[in-house]
């Protein structure tokens, strides 16, 4: 049997709970085609089965290696085969990590996340940043990789240093993943999603919005997660970044009505994981970004930098999360 299905739900699984249920497309197309209002009001009610409404979640994101990656992911500053004004940086020293972590911590994160700019770690990678996640995890935070491809064994060596989650995006609708990237398949991330999860870490899987993609590929996207065996515990939805030199740099830009209908799908859909609103929130009004918290989303990257891009500024975070009374885990 290919590893990846056994993490993919089956048409034949006959549950009813919508975190077990097979979700065809055109269910969760027909989710978001229905009246704006109701989509939320619906999103909203599944929300407070099974979360406080005024709590959310707080990761901070660092890159621990940046740039000169060999993929060639449409959307990403980092990847070696497009023209970006990214610096490349090799890995960075454990200290400087963990006085990053440190400040992360301080200004209230729980998450530390920690992405590298690898087709995948090399045996002697996964060394350096079991390291690393030690270091972190023994400031009292609770910690993420995103390293790309897991080889065999890696996932339980990451395990075993202390990493709480593995983040790795389905990214867009399978159907449409050979448009975004070339240089591996929708099926090598099933693969790694299947060890990780066999090595017991908690799956952080989400995607991006924004990719001149239609909302039948929207529902495509959430379908891909939704059916997740078991779901993820983290589903990050990112609004697409539009970086000078990338191939999506001139992407249409997307109504916000779609994004806040996308955090509502993926709400609905995947009742008890946390729906982060990640990527791109730098862009989005005060209101807007209410409207996706009343939808379901109960986490956000909290800090000033993403990757390689800015966040939202962080005095303008604690504000607004004081004005929406909404509390960090
Ligand atoms: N290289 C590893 C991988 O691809 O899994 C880890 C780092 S990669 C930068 C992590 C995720 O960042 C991608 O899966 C994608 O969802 C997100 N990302 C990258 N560039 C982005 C952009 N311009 N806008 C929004 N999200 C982006
Ligand atoms: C995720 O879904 N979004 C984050 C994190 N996982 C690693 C990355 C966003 C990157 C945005 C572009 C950049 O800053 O380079
Ligand atoms: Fe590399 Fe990850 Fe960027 Fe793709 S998304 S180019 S794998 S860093």
């Amino acid at each position: 049997m290919n590893t990846s299905t056994i993490t993919f739900r089956q048409p034949e699984d006959l549950h009813t709970h919508p975190a077990t249920a097979y979700w065809r497309k055109c269910q969760i197309k027909d989710l978001l085609d229905q009246p704006f209002l109701d989509l939320v009001f619906q999103a909203a009610q599944v929300h407070r089965t099974y979360f406080d409404p005024q709590k959310i979640q707080l990761s901070t994101l660092i890159s621990i290696k940046t740039g000169g990656c060999p993929e060639d992911c449409a959307y990403c500053p980092q990847s070696a085969h497009h023209q970006t004004d990214v610096q490349k940086q090799a890995l960075l020293d454990v200290d400087d990590i963990v006085a990053k972590a440190k400040i992360a911590k301080a200004r209230g994160a729980g998450r530390f996340c920690m992405g590298a700019a690898w087709r995948g770690p090399k045996p002697r990678d996964v060394k350096k940043v079991a390291e690393i996640i030690a270091a972190v995890k023994d400031l009292g935070l609770e910690t993420c990789g995103t390293f790309g491809l897991l080889q065999e064994g890696m996932a339980e060596e990451l395990k075993s240093a202390g990493l709480d989650y593995y983040n790795h995006n389905l990214d867009t609708d399978p159907e449409r993943y050979s448009d975004i990237i070339s240089t591996r398949n929708y099926e090598e991330r099933m693969d790694t999603l299947a060890k990780v999860r066999q090595a017991g870490l908690k799956v952080c899987c989400g995607g991006i919005v924004g990719m001149n993609e239609s909302r039948e590929e929207r529902a495509g996207l959430i379908a891909g997660l939704a059916n997740l065996d078991p779901q993820p515990e983290s589903v990050p939805i990112n609004q697409l970044v539009k970086v000078a030199g990338t191939p999506l740099e001139n992407a249409v830009d997307l109504d916000w009505t779609e994004f806040v209908r996308t955090v509502a799908a993926a709400r609905i859909t995947m009742p008890k994981s946390y729906v982060r609103l990640s990527a791109g929130r730098n862009k989005m009004p005060e209101a807007m970004q209410a409207l996706c918290f009343l939808a379901g989303a109960n986490s956000i990257f909290y800090g000033e930098q993403l990757l390689t891009t800015a966040n939202a500024d962080e005095n303008d975070d604690a504000d607004l999360l004081r004005k929406l009374n909404l509390m960090p885990l």
